[in-house]
């Protein structure tokens, strides 16, 4: 397959890689060689970034899958190309590093499934969330049944796939799919801060944060809580660790503030 790397652009800017997806005319539709291309840049982060940040060209983040090519596709097709964007979006959610995702306009189909990989989300005022799958009669394929579904409540989703209702920022930061609502034009900007503090974290605490949260989720609670002993243990025992509680108890870093 032929992969345009200028349908999603890569930047890498003080250890944070920008991610953008740059099909601005079909609002960022993910086709094939928009996913293919995306595989490549969250590839190339893993090796050279501390965090990530997803974002979309224009006013909208994502229109979701690319109807045009999806239409009349061949039923193994649809299957293999789900499955792809399975391995693609489980690469950004349990890759390395962490991804912060800036939303703008429309969020939909497709295009939340990819926001419910990354570990932050921001969305601006301007953004919507929608899930028009029941409208267009498909279902999600892209890892939506399992993320957002876990984010928001089956029966939330459930509700925004049955009617075809779009979902306002506020409200999708009540229902816990995003966790801050910034002014119109504010998200890029908010996103990059935020995965700069990231960036900052310990890699053996980011990667336990990434890989040990969403499998501890899914075991049972001894099991989890098994696992959560190792996971700190293994943390607090590196050099890293030592270093940084050594300098919080000597008093040569910031102490906590409370949230302005
Ligand atoms: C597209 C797509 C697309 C736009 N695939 N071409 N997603 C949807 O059902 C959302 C469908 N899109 C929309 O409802 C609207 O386009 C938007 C609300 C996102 C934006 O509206 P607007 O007025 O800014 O743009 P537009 O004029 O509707 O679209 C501009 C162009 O983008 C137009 O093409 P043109 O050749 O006429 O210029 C649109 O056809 C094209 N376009 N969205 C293909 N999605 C893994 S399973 C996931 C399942 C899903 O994602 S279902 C949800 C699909």
């Amino acid at each position: 397959m032929d992969i345009s790397p200028s349908l999603v652009t890569y930047a890498l800017q003080e250890d944070i890689a920008l991610i953008g997806l740059n099909r601005p005319a079909k609002r960022n539709a993910i086709s094939d060689r928009v996913v293919e291309a995306l595989h490549l840049a969250v590839e190339r982060a893993q090796t050279e970034a501390k965090a990530a940040v997803l974002h979309g060209t224009g006013t909208h983040f994502c229109a979701g899958l690319d109807l045009a090519e999806h239409v009349e596709k061949p039923l193994i097709a649809a299957v293999q190309g789900s499955r792809r964007w399975h391995r693609i979006f489980d690469g950004i959610e349990r890759g390395g590093i962490p991804f912060v995702v800036a939303l703008q306009g429309a969020v939909v189909g497709g295009g939340f499934e990819l926001a419910a990989a990354a570990h932050v989300r921001v969305a601006d005022e301007t953004a919507f969330f929608g899930l028009p799958e029941g409208t267009r009669g498909i279902f999600v394929g892209g890892g939506g049944s399992v993320r957002i579904a876990r984010l928001i409540g089956a029966q939330r989703m459930g509700d925004m796939m049955l009617t075809g209702r779009t979902v306002a920022p506020v409200q999708m930061e009540q229902w816990g799919g995003v966790s801050y609502v910034v002014p119109a034009g504010q998200a890029l900007e908010k996103a990059i801060e935020l995965a700069k503090a990231a960036a900052q974290n310990a890699p053996m605490s980011n990667y336990a944060i990434l890989n040990a949260l969403p499998r501890i989720r899914d075991m049972s609670s001894e099991d989890g809580l098994f696992v959560e002993s190792l996971m700190s243990s293994l943390t607090s025992v590196t050099p890293e660790a030592t270093e940084r509680l050594r300098a919080f108890l000597e008093k040569r870093v910031a102490k906590l503030e409370a949230p302005k």
